[in-house]
């Protein structure tokens, strides 16, 4: 770590001057000065930057290395983009279009933002639990020799106090303690304010707890130099200033020094005399604003004694909206100060009117060269990094042989198949499982490839000779990371593995599973991990009520209906092992791929038959979201439409019907999610509608000629009925009908599941033969 001299210090407070200015003037610029042609409010955070600007400055200034990676609290965006701008890797265009199409986002972003974004943020908590991921993916390359000891960094998160409230910080840093995770730097700006008013009381006493106990160093950076010591001379003004409630606290801070004499006065008397006659009310409010958080020489004290491993938390007391008229009241979240307020801020800042972007305006010549000195050494990467794709042969995947298979059965197949084969693929596969590892079936992969832990884990069930099928022995060679329940760790795992391209140069190929509802456990997460642009494959199994007699907690019912709405997750539901291997493969390419995105593979547990292929024909549509698994006739009246588990229902019914329905066809669907995707995509192409900003095309179609599923549709007549049968959610499928006008005999699951045979259950939820012939019934009568 560098030590800073005094020259340095002056600079860092010139800077921290800066990003205070250019902040808020990037928030007004948008709200005040540009012209807004909707009359939408524009918004920002001018209080939340304010009270981040020191700690930043003295972060991207001194004390960050050029490996270390940043979660920034997300409304102090507007710093991170003032201090990209003042390094002069960000326009000044972008800051004026701050918040418009095109310009500097509200909260940064890996993908929108054109200046290096570690992690996106916005939904708070979630930046701050992923650098504990990213970190671990950081010891899983070393431990691997894919990152030299030269190339390693910390990870830093930058949190809002508030957000300490997210519980998914607290499952992070319990899932970390058990991986010994390191080189982690969490720095809570400790305002007390929240979105609402101040927050509740004294609770950094027990963050400092619950860190500790999770194996954490707590620095608390409370006061600065000045306000130390003179709270060291002064006894009962200490005692009487840690009494304080945070909305008392907050509310003094804002009503300023005269504030501070009467209620003194008031309260310590003769006691405080002494103390008071030293200052004026200015000062008086100067002083009890000199905070740790924005106290140069207090901050940059503790980065430099914090320079090891050691996961550290630093509380750094703070007043939201430092050094703005709005500072400490506890409605001052989205507080905007008025064009008058600005003004005066401008002039106190030495700011002159017209010279507002100028990135060191208002600082005098001898401190200029300090400035501009400190910056030329700035050791943050100032570029965007390019991205790393396309490095790994992902070779064909053969299916698993077998007449009856399901497909979590085959999914377990593969892996342990492929680590067999051995190759680049398989050495750079991870996968990761909150203690389901077993029960999805990945336990053979396990067996092969090990348990991954920094040091060495024995396996006392096998030195004990105990017997077991499931090895559990683990080293840093494992290339299985084993989660404790935690659903929404589970996605910042993949989201941080899946984006070890992007943070440390080499490809990671996550999988991840779990049951299939336990998917809207970590939702957040797992959107989270798709807005970063995070590759990954998702294994959900088993799924659906053909879960039979584990019941209805278990058995997922939305799930395709969420992926329908995910972007950067593709939805694939195999039926059969062969439409398995060829997703995987798939998937893996997806992975690899810079137009690619994640794959969420929804799977089962029911062994079905496999069906004969005459030939591959199939495998183009099953890739692209369906084909047609018995052939309608030319403008046939009616297809059975089904995905996934229960097709053999639907194989029947066909065979049932053929001869009664003349043409009937019966469409397999691997993918509702594609399939609506390029009806969308070819729509808005014949439309010339430009694809959207940075937004890759994930759909084959596109050209404006017909999409997939249209293709498929218009075998039937216009007038044809379809029974779509899913699984799942009715809805999944139901849709189909309204690509070509067709009717629909919707079945599916709309009620909650229960424990029982398969047979009863799917009688009892219409997915049955019975349910099929009676709506292939309703269709055709109704075609009168
Ligand atoms: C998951 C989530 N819930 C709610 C919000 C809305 N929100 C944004 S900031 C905020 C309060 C943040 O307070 P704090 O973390 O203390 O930040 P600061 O005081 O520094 O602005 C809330 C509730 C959000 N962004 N994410
Ligand atoms: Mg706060």
């Amino acid at each position: 770590m560098l030590k800073p001299a005094t020259t340095d210090i002056d600079a860092l407070r010139t800077l921290d001057e800066r990003l205070r200015w250019l902040s808020a003037w990037t928030i007004h610029h948008a709200n005040h000065v540009r012209t807004s042609d909707d009359g939408l409010k524009v918004g920002g955070h001018q209080a939340s930057c304010a009270s981040m600007t020191a700690i930043m400055a003295a972060l991207y200034f001194h004390a960050l290395g050029p490996n270390d990676r940043v979660a920034v609290k997300p409304h102090a965006g507007p710093v991170l983009h003032a201090i990209h701008y003042l390094l002069g890797s960000q326009s000044r265009e972008a800051l004026e279009n701050f918040r418009g199409f095109g310009g500097a986002q509200s909260y940064p972003s890996r993908t929108k933002d054109s200046i290096p974004v570690d992690f996106s943020t916005g939904s708070v908590g979630l930046g701050v639990a992923i650098t504990l991921f990213a970190s671990l993916v950081q010891d899983y390359l070393t431990a691997h020799d894919w990152l030299g000891e030269q190339d390693r960094g910390r990870f830093v998160a930058l949190i809002g106090d508030a957000e300490l409230d997210e519980g998914n910080i607290y499952e992070a840093i319990i899932e970390g303690a058990k991986h010994d995770v390191r080189n982690l730097w969490w720095i809570v700006d400790y305002n007390r304010q929240s979105l609402d008013a101040t927050s509740a009381d004294r609770m950094f006493e027990r963050f400092d707890e619950i860190f500790r106990s999770c194996g954490w160093r707590v620095v608390e950076l409370r006061y600065g130099k000045r306000l130390q010591a003179a709270l060291d001379r002064h006894g009962a003004l200490t005692d009487w200033f840690e009494q304080l409630s945070n909305a008392e606290l907050s509310a003094l801070h804002y009503q300023g020094g005269a504030a501070w004499r009467t209620r003194i006065k008031a309260e310590l008397g003769k006691k405080a005399a002494v103390f008071l006659k030293q200052y004026d009310d200015d000062a008086l409010a100067s002083l009890f604003t000199d905070l740790g958080g924005h106290c140069m020489e207090t901050v940059v004290e503790a980065f430099n004694a914090a320079d090891d491993d050691v996961p550290t938390l630093f509380i750094a007391w703070t007043i939201k909206g430092f050094g703005l008229p709005f500072a400490g009241h506890k409605d001052n979240h989205a507080g905007l100060m008025n064009p008058t307020q600005l003004a005066a801020l401008r002039d106190a800042m030495g700011v002159r009117e017209g010279h507002e972007w100028e990135p060191l305006e208002g600082v005098g010549d001898n401190a200029r060269t300090g400035v501009e000195a400190l910056i030329d050494r700035t050791r943050i990467a100032r570029e965007k990094r390019s991205r790393s794709f396309g490095t790994v042969p992902i070779p064909a995947i053969p299916a698993p042989s077998g007449d009856e298979q399901s497909t979590q059965a085959a999914f377990g197949r593969i892996l342990l198949d492929l680590s067999k084969a051995g190759g680049e693929l398989a050495d750079r596969i991870v996968t990761t499982s909150p203690d389901v590892t077993v029960s999805t079936n990945l336990g053979a992969w396990v067996n092969q490839r090990g348990l991954f832990r920094r040091d060495q884990m024995a396996d006392i069930f096998a030195q004990a000779k105990i017997a077991s099928a499931q090895k559990w022995g683990a080293n840093n060679k494992g290339q299985h990371i084993e989660l404790g329940i935690a659903e929404s760790n589970l996605f910042l795992m993949l989201a941080a593995a899946g984006l070890s391209g992007d943070l440390f140069g080499t490809r990671l190929f996550p999988i991840g599973t779990l049951y299939d509802p336990f998917i809207a456990r970590g939702l957040d997460s797992l959107n989270y991990a798709c807005y970063q642009d995070a590759r990954f494959l998702l294994v959900a199994t088993p799924s659906g009520i053909t879960l039979g007699p584990e019941g209805g907690a278990h058995q997922s019912i939305n799930p395709p209906l969420i992926a329908l709405g995910q972007p950067g997750l593709r939805h694939y539901e195999p039926a059969f092992a062969d439409e398995l291997a060829v997703m995987m493969q798939e998937a893996f390419r997806l992975i690899d791929d810079p137009a690619g995105e994640s794959t969420y593979l929804r799977l089962s547990t029911r062994s079905i038959r496999q069906v004969e292929r005459p030939d591959d024909s199939w495998r183009e549509g099953g890739l692209a979201g369906g084909y047609w698994l018995r052939e309608p006739a030319p403008g046939a009246e009616a297809a059975i439409v089904t995905m996934g588990a229960v097709m053999p229902e639907a194989l029947a019914a066909w065979e049932e019907l053929k001869e009664d329905v003349p043409g009937l066809g019966l469409l397999a669907i691997t993918s509702p999610d594609l399939l609506h995707r390029g009806w969308t995509a070819v729509q808005a192409a014949r439309w010339k509608n430009p694809p959207r900003n940075g937004e890759g095309d994930h759909s084959k179609d596109g050209g404006g000629g017909p999409s997939h599923v249209e293709t498929l549709l218009a075998r039937l007549s216009p007038t044809a009925g379809l029974v779509t049968l899913a699984d799942a959610a009715p809805a999944s499928l139901s849709w189909l009908g309204g690509v070509l006008g067709q009717r629909v005999a919707p079945l599916g699951v709309e009620k909650f599941g229960q424990t029982g045979s398969l047979a009863d259950l799917y009688a009892a939820y219409r997915l049955d033969g019975d349910a099929i012939t009676e709506a292939v019934a309703e269709i055709l009568l109704q075609n009168g």
